[in-house]
């Protein structure tokens, strides 16, 4: 029997269960399509990353012999859609089943629910076992209440997985969660390991063109594109990551410094969410760094927590909470993103830093997208729907099912606890003191009213203000309203009037 394989451009993996048991005359569909680099518009050096990676995949596999229908956008044979891609496949191969693996989004799963009525095939979708946790183990590790737990999670996920426990079933290091080391600011004179850079070979460079031809309009620099888009590459970067950045990792995770978007963090995210390199691997090497002593437990206990907690529960909670997640807002915001946004033109230096490193390299480093980006939009009470589409638009490791959850559960707070225990709200002070941003930016961190005020700080306090009932009522953040019913009270109002002044000015200019 033959079968038709759709692998979708996140799915470049050899093992991926769609390739698993592949037959002779079998046939590989992949294809770049307008609708997936449209239907949000999304950064120019993600859909590059993404079709380049796409077309080395395509090329191994037909260098091992594997027959491999693939369609360029910009192809002789093109189709417009995912569907269009498949009808016209079925027409040219005859097979008698398609065979896929469940794709990661929501969206493209009931696209794949009308195939079989539609063109009279069988299509099997088997489950994607690059995650560690099937959608069923979820519901039995996280628990099914309305709040879930992402700690007791992640220590039945080291349980099962046996990384950094010892012999008798206890965390290694005496401890699960190592995170009171991994808070620490940088010093001034640390030196920041140097990257490898992967020139573009002919295959990317065709891509780079087609990418700036086709979608020029959207957001992002396609200049200087230097990430690794075949396994061998990525496979190298993993290595550089676990000698050179990993060691300084965990003690450094948490901190930011002026145009330094990567320091130790290891950039692997894109390459692991497309398929290039294996969670477990990744997790394996890092634990291989921690026995030979080449890495310290807060860095690779951190890192691990990454993958097999924070990743694998993202996933969990994408899938139990969908249809419908997206549409959360527990917190009634609606103020529409600002145009800073697009532009990287504001006064405050840590948002202009953030963004225009976004547009440069599609990434910025998780603390830059919690607490820079999101805390803003989370104090500013911007629209989820606004947010999550930027943050799915402007990374180059953004898929719905990573993407949402962490807008809408983490950044915002806007599942009313589902994902996160309490909302990352902070002033100012945080980002003076894990980041350099302050000492250069328009605006006086030790100010909290007036012209020069930091708005982290006025914004901070309006929002604890407005939501003084129900951080009230929650252990993790009482202090904070405590602490503003502290204050006097003509303090209190005059930073309400300096964000209302600053979020009215938002909404009629977007230049601050
Ligand atoms: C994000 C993206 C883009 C820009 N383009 C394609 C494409 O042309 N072909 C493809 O197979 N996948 C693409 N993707 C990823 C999909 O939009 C989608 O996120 C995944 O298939 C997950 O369901």
């Amino acid at each position: 029997m033959t079968r038709l394989r759709f692998v979708l451009g996140d799915q470049l993996s050899r093992d991926i269960s769609s390739l698993r048991d592949l037959g002779p005359g079998d046939v590989v569909l992949m294809a770049e399509v307008d609708e997936e680099a449209t239907y949000v518009r999304h950064h120019q050096r993600k859909i590059a990353f993404l079709f380049s990676a796409m077309r080395h995949f395509a090329a191994e596999l037909e260098a091992d012999g594997i027959t491999v229908d693939y369609l360029r956008l910009d192809g002789e044979r093109r189709a417009g859609s995912f569907t269009q891609a498949l009808e016209d496949a079925l027409k040219r191969h005859g097979p008698q089943a398609v065979v896929l693996t469940e794709p990661g989004e929501w969206r493209v799963l009931e696209m794949t629910k009308s195939w079989e009525g539609a063109f009279g095939v069988p299509v099997e979708v088997r489950p994607d076992d690059r995650f560690l946790c099937s959608h069923e183990d979820f519901a039995r590790l996280a628990g099914t209440g309305r709040t879930l737990l992402m700690e007791s999670f992640y220590r039945r996920m080291r349980e099962r997985t046996g990384y950094l426990m010892d012999a008798d079933g206890r965390p290694e290091g005496g401890r699960w969660n190592h995170d009171a080391d991994n808070r620490e600011s940088l010093p001034k004179r640390i030196p920041i390991p140097v990257r490898p850079v992967v020139e573009p070979d002919r295959t990317t460079s065709e891509v780079l063109s087609l990418v700036a031809a086709r979608f020029g309009n959207h957001f992002g620099s396609l200049k200087g594109f230097d990430y690794p888009v075949t396994r061998a590459d990525a496979l190298r970067y993993l290595d550089w990551f676990a000698q050179k950045a990993l060691p300084r990792f965990g003690t450094y995770e948490d901190a930011m410094r002026q145009s330094e978007p990567l320091l130790f963090h290891s950039h692997l995210s894109a390459l692991i969410n497309c398929g290039l390199l294996n969670p477990r691997e990744c997790c394996e090497r890092a634990v291989a760094a921690y026995r030979q002593g080449h890495a310290p437990i807060n860095a690779v206990e951190g890192f691990v927590r990454q993958i097999i907690g924070w990743r694998e529960f993202v996933r969990g909670v994408y899938w139990r909470e969908m249809p419908g997640y997206g549409a959360r807002n527990e917190l009634a915001a609606d103020r529409p993103l600002p145009d800073f946004f697009w532009t990287g033109e504001t006064g405050m230096n840590c948002m202009a830093q953030a963004i225009r490193e976004t547009a440069a390299n599609a990434y910025a480093h998780h603390i830059q997208r919690l607490m820079v980006l999101g805390n803003f939009c989370l104090l500013a009470a911007i629209d989820p729907r606004e947010v999550q589409e930027w943050y799915l638009v402007v990374y180059h490791d953004a898929f719905e099912w990573v993407e949402m959850p962490n807008v809408v559960g983490m950044v915002l707070y806007a599942d009313g606890g589902v994902f996160a225990t309490k909302p990352y709200a902070a002033s100012g002070n945080y980002i003076n003191r894990m980041s350099d941003y302050c000492r250069r930016c328009r605006y006086d961190v030790k100010q909290h009213t007036g012209e020069d005020a930091c708005p982290f700080n006025y914004l901070y306090w309006d929002f604890v203000a407005r939501h003084e009932a129900r951080l009230a009522a929650n252990r993790r953040t009482d202090r904070m309203v405590a602490t503003l019913h502290r204050m006097a009270e003509e303090k209190v109002a005059a930073m309400r009037g300096d964000a209302a002044a600053f979020l009215d000015g938002l909404e009629a200019s977007g230049t601050y």
